[in-house]
Parts: C-alpha cells; sequence; structure tokens
C-alpha cells in the first residue's frame, strides 16, 4: 500500500525541471564554495587545501551522478545484455583527476581552481586512495572499468566495500611495518549509499527437505561508485556491498549490561567487509574469507536476478541478458550460488539450472601460482554453506562420472597400453604420475576432480575452485598469450582435452588515460602535439604514428626533457619521503611490484650488490666509465610472507651501506619508497628509464606494470614470461633486454641444478659479501641465501643462479645503450609507439566480442 502511494506521488512530480550543475568555470566555482559551505561546513573566506579538495570532490560527484543517471535510465530503455565483473579486489588509486579528465572538464575545472587559488595537483594529492586490493589482479579490474565506460559497454563491477584499505606499509629500521589503511576517515565523495538495497546472506545452519536454514545472516547493503568513460556520455557503475548486520543490537543482553554480547552479531558481520582478508591466515581469516566471497558474490547474483526480473520472467533469456566474469578464484562459488539461486528460489530443475550456469558464467584465470587457486576444506564449507556443498557434491559427481567414462573409453581404445604407457601420451586423461599398478581412472578422478584429497593431509578433502569454475562456465581464459597455453597443459589440461572449446587467450591491457594521458601531462602534450591530434587518447593504436618520428632529433630533445621533468618529481618524492638525495643525471632504473619470490626482486638486489662490489673493487679512472643508476624498488610484502618481508630488508640493508658510501656518491643509490600504491606508481612509472620485469619464466601471468612503462617510454629489462613475449613482439626482441631460460627449460634445469659453487663467481661473491655481514646481519640473511643455493632446501625454485651471468650480460647491454642517448631515446618513442596493442579499451573489446558477446550502447548526447 506504502509503495503504491509513494508511487503516485513520485509519477507527479516535476522531475524534467531537475536543475543539472552548469559546467562554465564561474558555476563551478560557486558551486565549489556552495559545498564548501554547506555539504563540508566550512568557512569558505579560511578554507584549507583539503576542504578545497572536499568540497571539490562534491562538485565533480554532482557531474558524475548527473550523467550516471541518464546512463541507467538509458540501458534500462534499450534492455541490452550486460557484463557484470566479479572481482573481490578493486583497486581504483584515486578518483578526483580522473573523473575531472574523463568528465571532459579540465580547462573549465582547471581555471575555477586556479581561480580558488589552487591547483588541480594540489587538491588531488589531498585524496586517499582506494586500495581495496592486493596488485595486478585488482588494479586490472579497476582498468577494465574506465575501458568498460569508454567503450560504452553496458557493464557493471561488482566487489566489496571494505572499510580498510590494504594496509599502510612503512618502514621501521629498514623492515617492513603495516598498519591499517583508513581510507575513508575523510568520508568518500566519490560513492553513493543506497540503504534501500539490502540483500540477505546466509551462513552455516543446516539443509531440511531440500530447503537451506542459515543458523546465522547479514545484509548485504549497496554502495555505487560511479565510473566515467572517456569521450562519451557513458557512466557506468561499480557497486560495492557491505555488510550490515540484521539486528543492530540485542536490547535484552544490553539491558542486563552484558555489553560485548549485545553487540556480538553486529561485529561479526561488519568483520565481513572490513578488510580483505589474506589466503593464508589463520582458521578464523579463512573462514571470514570464504565469507566474504559468497557475500559479495551472492548479492551481486541477487542484485541481479532481480535486476532481470523487473524486465524478463522466462530464465532461459538470463545468458542473453547477463555474463559474469569471475576474476581469478575468489568468486568461483558463483557457480553453486547462481545453481542455488535457480533451483531454491526460483524453482528451476536441476537440468535447466546447469545449462543456464554454464552459459551466463565466465572465468579467468590469472596465475599458476598454488596460493590463488584456492581450494576450501570440505569440513569448512560444510559448515558454512552446506546447501552450497550439496550442490558442489553434485556437480562433482557428474562431472567425475564423465570424467572416468572417458578415461575407460580411452584405455579400451589401447588396450594394449599399461596406464604409464597411457600416461605418456598427448592426449592421455590418464595423469602423468600415475603409479605403476594405480587404476588409471581412480588417478584421474585423484587429480581431477572438483572435490579432492589434500596431498599434505591424508584424509583431508578440498574443493577445488578453479576446477569448478571450468566447468562450471562457459569460457576459461589466461591473460597473455603464453599463460593461456600454459594453463591448457599444465594446470588445466584435462579439462583443456574435454572442452578445448572453452580455453582462450585475452593478453591483458591497461587504461591508457590513467596510465599515459593523466600521470604524464608533459608526454601527453608532446605525443597530442606529434600527431597532431589527442585522438590517440581513446584509439591506443594512433600512437604507432610515432613510429615515424622516433629518429628525429628534435622530438627526441622534447622527449628527454619530459622524462627529465619527471625524473626530478620523482627525486623530490625520493629526497621527501626516504631522505635521500638521487642525482637526476643517472639513469632511474626501477622495480615496481608485489614483493614475491617469482617476480625475483631479490635476483635485481644481487646484481645490484655486483655492481657494488665492482664500482669498489674499481680504480677511480676506471669508476669513470660505470653509469650512475637511482634504483627504485616497492611494493608490499603479504603479512605471513616470511622471505618476501626478507627481500624488503635486503634492499633498505643494501640501500644503506650503499647511499652512504662516499667512494661510490653518486654512482649507485638504492631506495625502497613504502605503501607502494597506484599514486605513487603515477609518479614512479613516467619518470622511468629502465623497468624490471624478471619473473622466472612461466610463472607470471602476464604482468601489467611492463605495459604501463612501455606506454611511458621505459624501456624493459625482462624474460621471456608472461605479457613481456608480446611487447617485445611489438617493439622488436632486439629493442628489449632479454635474459634467461625459456619456460620449457623450466622443469629440466629444476631437476638438473648444480651446487652454487659452480655457478658464475660473480655470483659466489654476492652470497660471500652477504654471509661475510657486508650489509649488517649475515644471520638474517642467512635464509635467503640458502634459499637461492642450498639443494637441501628450496633448490632454488626460481632459478636465481641460474639466470645470473645472463641477467648481468644484459644489464651491461643496457649499460652500453645508456651511453648513446640518442639510440636509448630513439627506442624510448619506439616503445610508446608499440604500446597500442595494450590499451585494456583493446581487452576489453576483445573479451565483448568472443566471450561475453555484450555489444556497446552509448547514450546520446542529449
Ligand atoms: C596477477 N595476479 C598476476 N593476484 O600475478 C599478474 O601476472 C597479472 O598481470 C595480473 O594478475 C592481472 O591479470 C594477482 O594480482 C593476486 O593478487 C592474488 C590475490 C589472492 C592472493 C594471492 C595473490
Amino acid at each position: 500500500m506504502d509503495v503504491e502511494r509513494s508511487q503516485a506521488k513520485t509519477d507527479s512530480l516535476p522531475v524534467e525541471h531537475l536543475p543539472h550543475p552548469k559546467n562554465d568555470p564561474d558555476s563551478i566555482e560557486q558551486d565549489v564554495l556552495s559545498k564548501v559551505s554547506y555539504t563540508i561546513g566550512a568557512d569558505p573566506k579560511a578554507l584549507t587545501t583539503k576542504q578545497t579538495y572536499r568540497g571539490l570532490a562534491w562538485t565533480v560527484r554532482e557531474r558524475l551522478i548527473d550523467s550516471f543517471n541518464k546512463t541507467q535510465e538509458y540501458w534500462k530503455s534499450k534492455d541490452p545484455k550486460f557484463v557484470y565483473y566479479l572481482s573481490a579486489e578493486f583497486l581504483m588509486g584515486r578518483s578526483l583527476t580522473n573523473a575531472v579528465y574523463n568528465l571532459g572538464l579540465e580547462g573549465e575545472y582547471g581555471e575555477a581552481i586556479r581561480k580558488l587559488g589552487y591547483s588541480l595537483e594540489d587538491l588531488q594529492d589531498q585524496e586517499q586512495n582506494a586500495s581495496l586490493g592486493n596488485g595486478g589482479l585488482g588494479r586490472l579490474a579497476a582498468c577494465f572499468m574506465d575501458s568498460i565506460a569508454t567503450t560504452d559497454l553496458p557493464g557493471w563491477g561488482y566487489g566489496i566495500r571494505y572499510k580498510y584499505g590494504m594496509f599502510k606499509q612503512g618502514l621501521d629500521k629498514g623492515f617492513q611495518s603495516m598498519a591499517p589503511d583508513i581510507w575513508l576517515s575523510a568520508g568518500n565523495p566519490w560513492e553513493v549509499y543506497r540503504p534501500e538495497l539490502a540483500y540477505r546472506i546466509g551462513f552455516y545452519g543446516e539443509v531440511k527437505d531440500g530447503k537451506w536454514i542459515p543458523a546465522e545472516s547479514v545484509n548485504a547493503v549497496a554502495y555505487d561508485n560511479p565510473i566515467p568513460g572517456f569521450g562519451t556520455n557513458n557512466v557506468t557503475n561499480l557497486r560495492l556491498f557491505e555488510s550490515q548486520p540484521v539486528n543492530e543490537f540485542n536490547l535484552d543482553f544490553f539491558n542486563e549490561g552484558n555489553f560485548d554480547e549485545a553487540t556480538q552479531e553486529k561485529r561479526r558481520a561488519e568483520d565481513i567487509s572490513a578488510v580483505l582478508y589474506p589466503n593464508d591466515a589463520t582458521d578464523y581469516g579463512r573462514e571470514l574469507r570464504l565469507k566474504q566471497q559468497v557475500f559479495f558474490v551472492s548479492a551481486a547474483i541477487q542484485d541481479v536476478i532481480a535486476r532481470f526480473k523487473e524486465q524478463h520472467s522466462d530464465f532461459n533469456e538470463l545468458p542473453n541478458k547477463a555474463v559474469f566474469t569471475m576474476n581469478d578464484t575468489h568468486p568461483t562459488i558463483a557457480v553453486a550460488e547462481l545453481m542455488r539461486l535457480l533451483i531454491d528460489q526460483e524453482g528451476l530443475d536441476w537440468d535447466n539450472a546447469w545449462a543456464i550456469t554454464t552459459k551466463t558464467l565466465a572465468f579467468t584465470n590469472h596465475t599458476v601460482m598454488p596460493e590463488a587457486l584456492e581450494k576450501w576444506p570440505v569440513k569448512v564449507m560444510t559448515k558454512l554453506l552446506p546447501r552450497h556443498m550439496e550442490i558442489i557434491s553434485k556437480i562433482d559427481s557428474i562431472w567425475k562420472g564423465s570424467l572416468a567414462d572417458r578415461v575407460k573409453a580411452q584405455i579400451e581404445a589401447e588396450p594394449k597400453a599399461e596406464a604409464k604407457a597411457a600416461a605418456s601420451e598427448e592426449s592421455s586423461l590418464v595423469p602423468e604420475d600415475t603409479e605403476a599398478g594405480e587404476d588409471p581412472v581412480d588417478a584421474a578422478l585423484a587429480k581431477y576432480g572438483i572435490i579432492c584429497e589434500n596431498p599434505w593431509e591424508k584424509g583431508v578433502k578440498l574443493v577445488n575452485m578453479a576446477f569448478m569454475a571450468v566447468i562450471g562456465s562457459k569460457s576459461t581464459n589466461g591473460v597473455a598469450a603464453i599463460h593461456s597455453d600454459i594453463i591448457k597443459h599444465t594446470i588445466f589440461k584435462d579439462f583443456y582435452e574435454i572442452y578445448p572449446e572453452k580455453f582462450q587467450n585475452k593478453t591483458n591491457g591497461v587504461t591508457p588515460r590513467r596510465w599515459l594521458a593523466y600521470c604524464n601531462p608533459g608526454l601527453r602534450e608532446l605525443i597530442t602535439k606529434t600527431l597532431g591530434s589527442n585522438e590517440w587518447i581513446k584509439h591506443l593504436e594512433k600512437l604507432s604514428g610515432l613510429k615515424q618520428h622516433a629518429e628525429d632529433k628534435e622530438l627526441q630533445a622534447q622527449w628527454r626533457a619530459v622524462k627529465q621533468e619527471n625524473k626530478q618529481r620523482l627525486a623530490k618524492y625520493i629526497k621527501a619521503n626516504v631522505g635521500v638525495d638521487v642525482p637526476t643525471n643517472a639513469m632511474f632504473d626501477v622495480q615496481i611490484k608485489r614483493i614475491h619470490e617469482y617476480k625475483r626482486q631479490h635476483l635485481n638486489m644481487f646484481s645490484i650488490i655486483n655492481r657494488y662490489l665492482e664500482i669498489k673493487a674499481a680504480s677511480p679512472e676506471e669508476r669513470k666509465k660505470f653509469v650512475p643508476r637511482v634504483c627504485v624498488f616497492g611494493g608490499k610484502a603479504a603479512s605471513a610472507y616470511y622471505m618476501a618481508k626478507k627481500m624488503i630488508r635486503l634492499v633498505t640493508a643494501v640501500g644503506e651501506v650503499v647511499n652512504n658510501d662516499q667512494e661510490v656518491g653518486d654512482l649507485l643509490k638504492v631506495v625502497f619508497l613504502p605503501d607502494y600504491n597506484v599514486s605513487l606508481a603515477e609518479v614512479i612509472i613516467p619518470a622511468a628509464e629502465l623497468s624490471h620485469h624478471i619473473s622466472t619464466a612461466g610463472t607470471e601471468g602476464s604482468g601489467t606494470s611492463n605495459m604501463k612503462f612501455q606506454m611511458n617510454g621505459c624501456l624493459i629489462l625482462g624474460t621471456m614470461d608472461g605479457a613481456n613475449v608480446e611487447i617485445a613482439q611489438e617493439i622488436g626482441k632486439e629493442n628489449m633486454f632479454v635474459f634467461g631460460v625459456d619456460a620449457e627449460d623450466v622443469p629440466r634445469l629444476r631437476e638438473e641444478r648444480k651446487d652454487f659453487k659452480d655457478y658464475d663467481p660473480r655470483w659466489v661473491k654476492v652470497m660471500d659479501s652477504l654471509l661475510a655481514g657486508q650489509f649488517g646481519d649475515a644471520e638474517y640473511f642467512q635464509d635467503l641465501v640458502d634459499n637461492v643455493n642450498d639443494m637441501t632446501k628450496s633448490n632454488d625454485w626460481f632459478l636465481l643462479a641460474n639466470d645470473f651471468a645472463d641477467y648481468l650480460r644484459a644489464q651491461k647491454d643496457v649499460d652500453e645503450l645508456y651511453k648513446d642517448q640518442d639510440e636509448w631515446t630513439r627506442r624510448s618513442i619506439l616503445y610508446t609507439a608499440s604500446s597500442g596493442f595494450f590499451s585494456s579499451d583493446r581487452c576489453i573489446d576483445d573479451y565483448a566480442r568472443e566471450i561475453w558477446e555484450v555489444e556497446p550502447v552509448a547514450v546520446p548526447s542529449s
């Protein structure tokens, strides 16, 4: 009744007379002052920079919402198919500059801000980073949102509105320190709270007569984050959910004075969207992580179904109206959740629900690293999600039945073959490590079942989420050509043989707006001037027009001047943040990414130590031949990653010695910049001249910072891994500094390793210097050294010792080339000119056409 009344009232409101914000500088200035007074509650005559930023941001928000509303209304009238990007992580960074430029209001805002006595740069630094993710995968999701909006695709993102970001990293005497990242402390003008949009999410309890009765429930409440496209009217949506208690507190407990008990439900609910839980946490943390996953996935699917039902009644239409991409294994509970909602809530039968589910979901794998291929103990899943576990068990038994039939058929087709012999066949479904005498069907089921035994804990059963995702979705893709190839022949081998048509590659891309046009204004202007237009910002392939100017000495000089300015900006940042003076005539050599053994920051450090030892051993005359370098590191180590933390300490410890060594002077500086995040990357990347992408071949899914550096004309020192392979193809391999073994040789070399004393003598010297305490506490670095040397321990799994000599050879090539600044700059221009393929617009277009089957719907100008 109430609903009807309010509906009638709305219909009679003169909404067409709603005032839309005006975009001339005077109106914007007035608007800022009004927001400062009435939204922020500050005195416009005595404004602080922070208050001005906040007032300004609220005015941008209004303009975003204006276009957002029009976009959503238009899409609703057209009812197109939507893509929904399910991701536990979105590393959005800051929004102000991106929003102002994407809205095309940089001129008007620039002038209004100047009138207020500021520059956009001053104000943007006031904004907190939204660091709702770990690294590459989360940042990729953010780039995809920008491209989805820019290319006019009907598409929304779905995730969690974490109360705390992915920790503030500091340095405490050179060691990583961690503090909560309270990113919402000054409010968040970029979101729109939707208290009316709340979905109930259940946990625990039991299944009775096929019906799940959860013992605990929370509400998933929506916040919309408008995402503006560039050069379009479209503004799309990132919908993030916050977990709220169903009951704020228990009044009975409260009245008894039992305050802890009274608010327990609230605290348990709020824990779910407090912070992104690491996958290696305690049991409680791990359970919370699974809770988080089902929390946002269920809310997202419920939301999509509700929107679908506003316009449709036949669920067989769902795959024509919606496709969900599962960003890595974190959202893969979506397979069971969509089945559950279709069967239990919408009354479909199993087969119909399965047909819809497998047409509506798509899966992206980002890495072969085991820590990201989630496996949940059946015990935990049964306790937390009993109905989902029933569904998973049924999917598993149907899958195992079909797998067993196929293995039997294969064996019958080769009756004389022994299981072992069959295993050696390229196309065999029998696992290669099948023991003699072991039943080949059992072996296949044990290896490729969704539910399988934990190899390290007998009797403990696990749910392999990646396997369920492959089976339960219409496509599985890797994120670079080499990676997509590797997953077909390793982790998903049998699945590829059974469903070859499901497997695809979608090489990653990054948004050229944030990662070139906005973070490097000097280069943006120079490129636009050289090409005669700024169309490249939306059509990055147009950068190839720079190739014909790569040898132009005039352009080269201007190109270098831009780099120099960016280096000065970074040098200032370094001085202000870690107190080190760095020479800006030195080569700026950068490695910024999550700290991980497979990314081999320690290989880079060992080469820096070698450089240091060589400088020390050189005569004053010989020293003049060294190319001065400033080596910059940044990246966070996961809280429980012991070795990664040691790698950070290695950087700072070497820096302490090298940076203070008078003999070395400006020839070498080593700095670790704490709290690496999106906005710091925006300062570092434009200033970098050489960047490291040196993972052991076959281990990096794609890498995306390699693309950002390439766009900004930074040369690459890298292995043939991830997207480096395709970058080398685009720029010509001879223009990249390539070293290291190829992926196909890695397994053999892992078996073959020799004692480290038999490696390059420079390697031995570096290890000895560490163990002799030349860089402080030798005992502390013992494990790190053992880890890459001691044959009885980790066996140098990532082949550092093996690749070291070739790495030093490549480093020498770098030095030589740097001495020829014209050739260096020619290559730098060529890098930018060849980066068109790595735009996320291209990548999104590939997904849209080849996986999602979603078409652009652009909002017309009114
Ligand atoms: C990254 N994955 C890949 N995972 O490592 C990188 O090669 C790729 O370019 C990128 O995805 C985008 O495709 C990644 O960032 C994580 O952060 C995991 C989250 C869960 C815990 C383990 C790390």
